[in-house]
């Protein structure tokens, strides 16, 4: 059995309960067997993926806290630390119902190559808890931070390992967590990004996510002779990623036509009123239906659907495996030029190879969303030297990081004799420069 194939099968054996982390981990496997080819021997001796694939620890805990009645509830915390060869740990905290020990370390795991790829100096993790935020007053998320933060200070700190945001987690939570972690360590440093201006934050964080996704689809599509100008833009999600995807998509001239959130979405043919948006979601934090009162024009459906919608670009923003099999043959029926991925491993295996089987542009989230945590790494910078630099500033380096990461990709993928396919480029130049480090560092 060759080693890529033995590696894989140990692991369905071991965690056969963990299908994202098996998907994810696939996913990576299958797209690295030339690379991997190239050096065997000395991988499989140094037991490198056996070694890439395992994180270097996951941290479980109790976080009790008391809502407004006065009744406790237990919820259960993670962070998976997962690899710290080029830098400190380094990834989001994820607040949903949904959240268990196969998502932390499937979002832990495409961290360390999306980190990698951004070339910055920083490893991967993820954390989280299955608390939902929705519908909590902000006294009871805070009472949910605050108790969260009273076990994760013991892990984190400015060199260690920094978390950020990521589904339930914007800047409301972050000051919660930030506020704590001080109170406790007694330390004022950046142990945390996607904080607020006033404390530390960096200009640009809450858009670069999704500005970052649109700068890649600029750059996949003028590697293409083609440009944003005048093309049909669907999105799913209007969180974080979704509304300023929507907003720098506009910018270059897209018309965006979709949005949805977990009950239901919206069809605008005249283009989203993102300003309604916004204020739907980052002002109310409301249900996304709210958007026909306000345009009766809009069709409002319930369920998932935005795939059906006709469309050249299109851009999952909203969370793991939401752009299944049937919507990809639908995307292809309906001429879509381009997917590029704003949420982590939205689309499915299954979807991805008819999309790039049938001449779809498409790139994986460990490179198209890279944009925020790149950001975060600047955040950090800034922090260091305490020194605040401008939007301007911020955004042309993150233009810069998601030019060079397409380009990274893009000849990688060439190298190696397969141009065009953008998951093999990310997941090949992401895990070089990572083995390269872990190689020099001994087995450890
Ligand atoms: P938000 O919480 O701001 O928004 C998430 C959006 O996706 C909401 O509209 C939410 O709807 C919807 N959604 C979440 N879970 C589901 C679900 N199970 N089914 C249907 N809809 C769902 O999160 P972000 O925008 O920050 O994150 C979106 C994606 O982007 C995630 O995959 C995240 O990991 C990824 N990402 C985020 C980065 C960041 O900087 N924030 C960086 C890189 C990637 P509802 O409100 O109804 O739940
Ligand atoms: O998935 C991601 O890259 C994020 N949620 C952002 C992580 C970060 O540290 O900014």
């Amino acid at each position: 059995m060759k080693y890529i194939d033995r590696v894989y099968a140990d692991l369905q054996k071991k965690y056969a309960n963990q299908p994202e982390f098996l998907q994810a981990v696939r996913e990576v496997l299958e797209s690295i067997a030339p690379a991997v080819e190239k050096n065997e021997e000395i991988y499989e001796k140094n037991a490198i993926l056996e070694r890439i694939t395992e994180p270097d620890r996951i941290i479980s805990f109790k976080i009790p806290w008391v809502d407004d009645k006065g009744q406790a509830h237990v919820n259960i915390g993670y962070r998976v630390q997962f690899n710290n060869s080029i830098g400190p740990y380094k990834g989001g905290i994820r607040l949903h119902p949904s959240v268990n020990p196969s998502i932390m370390k499937f979002l832990g795991f495409e961290q360390v190559f999306k980190n990698s790829l951004t070339s910055l100096p920083i490893g991967g993790a993820k954390g989280g808890s299955d608390f939902d935020p929705k519908g909590k007053s902000d006294r009871e998320v805070m009472a949910f931070c605050q108790s969260f933060m009273t076990e994760l200070y013991k892990y984190i700190g400015a060199d260690v390992d920094v978390p950020a945001g990521d589904i339930g987690t914007g800047a409301r939570e972050i000051g919660y967590f930030f506020g704590q972690y001080k109170r406790i360590r007694g330390v004022y440093e950046g142990v945390l990004t996607g904080k607020g201006l006033s404390y530390g934050g960096s200009l640009a964080r809450k858009e670069a996510t999704g500005y970052g996704l649109l700068y890649i689809v600029d750059e996949l599509l003028k590697d293409h002779g083609d440009t944003l100008e005048g093309k049909t833009v669907v999105i799913s999600g209007a969180g974080n990623v979704a509304i300023y995807a929507a907003e720098k998509a506009t910018q270059l001239g897209g018309k965006v036509v979709t949005m949805s959130d977990s009950t239901g979405w919206i069809y605008d043919k005249n283009g989203i009123d993102l300003a309604l948006v916004k204020e739907i979601k980052e002002v109310r934090r409301a249900r996304i239906s709210e958007y026909t009162k306000a345009h009766p024009e809009a069709v409002y459906t319930e369920g998932r659907g935005v795939w059906s919608v006709p469309c050249d670009v299109a851009l999952p923003c909203a969370t793991q495996n939401e752009l299944l099999e049937e919507d990809a043959k639908i995307l292809v029926a309906n001429g879509c030029k381009a997917v590029c991925e704003g949420a982590n491993m939205p689309t499915t295996i299954e979807a991805t190879k008819i999309l790039q089987e049938s001449g779809v542009m498409f790139v994986p989230g460990k490179a198209a969303n890279a944009g925020g945590v790149a950001t975060s790494a600047l955040e950090m910078s800034q922090n260091s030297e305490r020194l605040s630099w401008s939007f301007e500033e911020v955004d042309e380096k993150l233009h810069g990081i998601m030019k060079n990461i397409y380009k990274n990709i893009s000849s990688t993928a060439k190298k190696y004799g397969m141009e065009g396919n953008y998951v093999a480029g990310a997941n090949i130049a992401g895990f070089e420069k990572v083995v390269d480090a872990m190689l020099a560092h001994g087995v450890c």
